[in-house]
Parts: structure tokens; C-alpha cells; sequence
């Protein structure tokens, strides 16, 4: 099976441990001998992720995190979403890792070892919001196909690489340039050669911001496999589709990337409002670009136990794509009356920011908290469903936990 070889030559490879613990007698271990333990392994062992986390589909891995596994201020590994198009890359060898970079506008084709890339250029850390374009996708009715993901579609680690824009000068890049295409060593579904399974990208303008990076570190350490080790691009604000995990190419184009899933209805909405359950022509469909403004009350977790008289202190995040969060409010009473709660600034742009609120209950019974969220442009998030479309992306609507007081 596939999983299995890829298991075997990526962690077995060389090293003589198991999640972190030494497998004792190693040495004695025949050689294409997998161990009980990783022959048939469960994602949250292969992963390492909380066993909380909700597998929505394994060919390929689609794993979605929950609202009160993501109250860290940093996304942990065990608490990240998981989001493959296709199978994971069979051979990483991290001593060889090459990116190229080339395309109808750079104006000296370049391919740099992750050696070179990591000592020639400054590295920069940032803390960086990625969430799917399909998160919340279950709430669209007519339904829309692709992945149900509730609401733990999101992640905001701390990932540390160089600049895009750096490497970009280096290499030059023309006037012609439009837009950027990454392209990547995870392999297609059918396991058809030279087939990509998705090959996006952004804007020269986008692409040349500070914050865009080629990064190595997740959390200060290496990237973890399902997260795009060794090298991937992250783009903050956007789908996170925009950014490639296991990437070695990236092509400067002179027209907007035509790479897989960027045509077609792929991660594109609409570009006027259409009715619940209409077909829309591909050419009447627009690119996803900056996600819209969410957040995410991530303590306590829904259906939390309070007593009457209990002061509950609750928290979360929120973010707006490229803008910032100006306000977060929240509401006891289904959003008949609202109360404004504490905001943190983002410690740097595109990162998350941090909401925190107290209330107190009148009676014993049911309740819900709400919480929404505006932009620095008077945005809010709707109270249910935004705009419906065809492939369900961009539901940003208030998310809402159910408390009991008694
Ligand atoms: N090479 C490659 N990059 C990719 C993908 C993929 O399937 N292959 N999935 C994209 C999508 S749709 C999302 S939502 C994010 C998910 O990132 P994560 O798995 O680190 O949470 O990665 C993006 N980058
Ligand atoms: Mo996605």
C-alpha cells in the first residue's frame, strides 16, 4: 500500500525511532521490515493529531479540527487541520530538495537547493491565518459537493522561511509579470504521471508582499510531513489553497496561473449574487482572493455546563483576510442585544487576533453565545448564511456555541 511505503522511506528511512521513541533493538530489524505499530496506522498516530479531530476522507487525507482544539494563541501540529488534494509525496528527501523558479516572466530561470535558499536570503518569522475557502461548507443548502467541514478549517501557526519577494529579485522578474503559480510533489489521485493535483498561486502583488514566505519551520520546527515538509509557500489572508505545501517550482506568469484547479468553478464564487441551487456559467465565476472577515469562540467548547451565578470568562479569535478586525461583539440573547468584547492587536499582519469576553446569566436554562466580528471597512459577519454558491466557499457566518446554567 502506499501510506505504508511512504511511512517506511519517510520515517524509517534512516532514523531508528517511532513518534519520538527509540526503537530499541533497531539495528536488528530486517530491512524492509515495517513495525506493527506503523503498518496500518490511524491518522492521529501518523499524524500526530488530537484525537478530537474529525476525519472527513483518507484518499486523500481530509482532517478538520474543532473550535476548542484551536484556543492555543498558536496553532499547534496537533491541533491543524489537514487538507490534501491529492496523496502525499512517496519520497522526501530534504539533502536534495529543490525549487525552481521560472515562467514566461522571471528573467533568469533559477533552481536553488533548500540549503542555498535558507543560508543566501534573511529568514523572517510570522504568525500566519490559513483557512480553507470550503470551510463551513456543511451549512450550504442545496448542499454543495466537496469536503463537509464545519468550522475547523483554519489554523494560525508560526511559520518561519525567506521572503518570496527576496528570492524574486534575485532572480528578476519582467514587466509582464501577472501572477504566481506554485507547483508541488504530492501526486495525483490517479496516479496519473505529470498529472498535478492542484497547482495555484496568487498575484505578482500578493506574491511580493513581506509577509508571503517560502517557509521551512512550523512552529519552530521543521514542517511537519502533511503540512508541506520541506518546503512550503504560505500566503496569509488567502485560501489557504494559495498555499502549496511540498512545493519545488514556482512559475512567474505572464497571465493570470492556469494551473490545476485554478480554472473552471475551483475556488471561485459567483461574481454577482446568484439564488440557492443556480448553475453558474464558468465565466460568470470570479477568483477567491482575500478571505472574509470570521472568528471563532474557542473557549468554552459548545455545550459547556454553568452555574447560575457563575461569571463565564470566554475567548477565541478573529481575523479578515488582508484587513484587520476592528471589533468583536458578542450576544446572549440570539443577537437582540450585543456587547462589545476585549480585541488584541494581531502580533503581525494576517495573523489572528485574540477576543476575550465576560457575561453573566439571568436565570438557569438554555442558552447560546454568539460572537461576530467586523473589519477595518464596516464589514460584519452575517448572522447565518452568506450568499449561497455553487461549490459552497466564503461561509463566514457568526459561529455560535450552546451553554446549559443550572
Ligand atoms: N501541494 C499541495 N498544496 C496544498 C494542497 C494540496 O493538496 N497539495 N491543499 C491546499 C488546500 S486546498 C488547503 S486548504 C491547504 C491546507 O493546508 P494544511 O493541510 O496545512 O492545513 O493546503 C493547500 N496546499
Ligand atoms: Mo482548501
Amino acid at each position: 500500500m502506499h501510506r505504508r511505503d511512504f511511512v517506511s522511506k519517510t520515517f524509517l528511512a534512516s532514523a531508528t525511532l517511532i513518534g519520538g521513541t527509540t526503537i530499541v533493538f533497531g539495528k536488528f530489524m530486517p530491512k524492509n521490515y515495517t513495525p506493527l505499530l506503523l503498518q496500518d496506522p490511524d491518522p492521529f498516530t501518523l499524524f500526530k493529531k488530537n484525537k478530537d479531530m474529525l476525519v472527513l476522507n483518507d484518499k486523500p487525507w481530509n482532517i478538520e479540527s474543532r473550535a476548542h482544539l484551536l484556543n492555543d494563541k498558536i496553532t499547534p501540529n496537533s491541533s491543524m487541520f489537514v487538507r490534501n488534494n491529492g496523496l502525499l509525496p512517496e519520497q522526501i528527501d530534504e539533502d536534495n530538495w529543490m525549487l525552481t523558479i521560472d515562467g514566461e516572466a522571471v528573467e533568469n530561470e533559477t533552481t536553488f537547493t533548500l540549503s542555498e535558499l535558507k543560508s543566501k536570503f534573511k529568514q523572517y518569522t510570522y504568525q500566519l491565518t490559513l483557512e480553507c475557502g470550503g470551510n463551513g461548507r456543511k451549512e450550504f443548502n442545496p448542499p454543495a459537493k466537496g469536503n463537509q467541514w464545519g468550522v475547523g478549517a483554519v489554523h494560525c501557526a508560526k511559520w518561519t522561511g525567506v521572503r518570496l519577494a527576496d528570492v524574486l529579485k534575485v532572480v528578476g522578474v519582467t514587466s509582464e509579470a501577472v501572477y504566481i503559480g506554485y507547483h508541488a510533489a504530492d501526486i495525483h489521485l490517479s496516479r496519473t504521471p505529470n498529472k498535478e493535483p492542484i497547482s495555484r498561486g496568487c498575484p505578482i502583488e500578493k506574491a511580493m508582499q513581506n509577509e508571503t514566505l517560502l517557509a521551512f519551520e512550523m512552529n519552530g520546527a521543521p514542517i511537519p510531513v502533511a503540512h508541506g515538509f520541506p518546503l512550503r509557500l504560505v500566503v496569509g489572508g488567502w485560501p489557504a489553497s494559495v498555499s502549496g505545501k511540498w512545493i519545488n517550482r514556482i512559475s512567474i506568469r505572464n497571465k493570470v496561473h492556469d494551473g490545476e484547479k485554478m480554472n473552471g468553478q475551483a475556488y471561485r464564487v459567483p461574481c454577482k449574487p446568484v439564488s440557492p441551487g443556480e448553475k453558474v456559467a464558468d465565466e460568470d465565476m470570479c477568483i477567491i482572493e482575500s478571505m472574509p472577515v470570521k472568528s471563532l469562540i474557542t473557549y468554552p467548547k459548545t455545550g459547556a455546563m454553568l452555574k447560575l451565578g457563575q461569571t463565564l470568562r470566554f475567548n477565541g479569535h478573529a481575523w479578515a483576510g488582508d484587513l484587520e478586525v476592528e471589533k468583536v461583539e458578542f450576544s446572549i440573547d440570539f443577537g437582540a442585544t450585543w456587547q462589545l468584547c476585549e480585541l488584541e492587536a494581531p502580533v503581525n499582519k494576517h495573523a489572528w487576533q485574540h477576543f476575550s469576553g465576560t457575561t453573566n446569566f439571568p436565570t438557569e436554562g438554555y442558552y447560546e453565545l454568539w460572537a461576530r466580528a467586523t473589519d477595518s471597512q464596516g464589514k460584519s459577519q452575517p448572522m447565518v448564511l452568506p450568499g449561497w454558491n455553487p461549490k459552497g466557499y466564503l461561509n463566514n457566518a457568526c459561529h455560535r456555541i450552546a451553554l446549559k446554567v443550572s
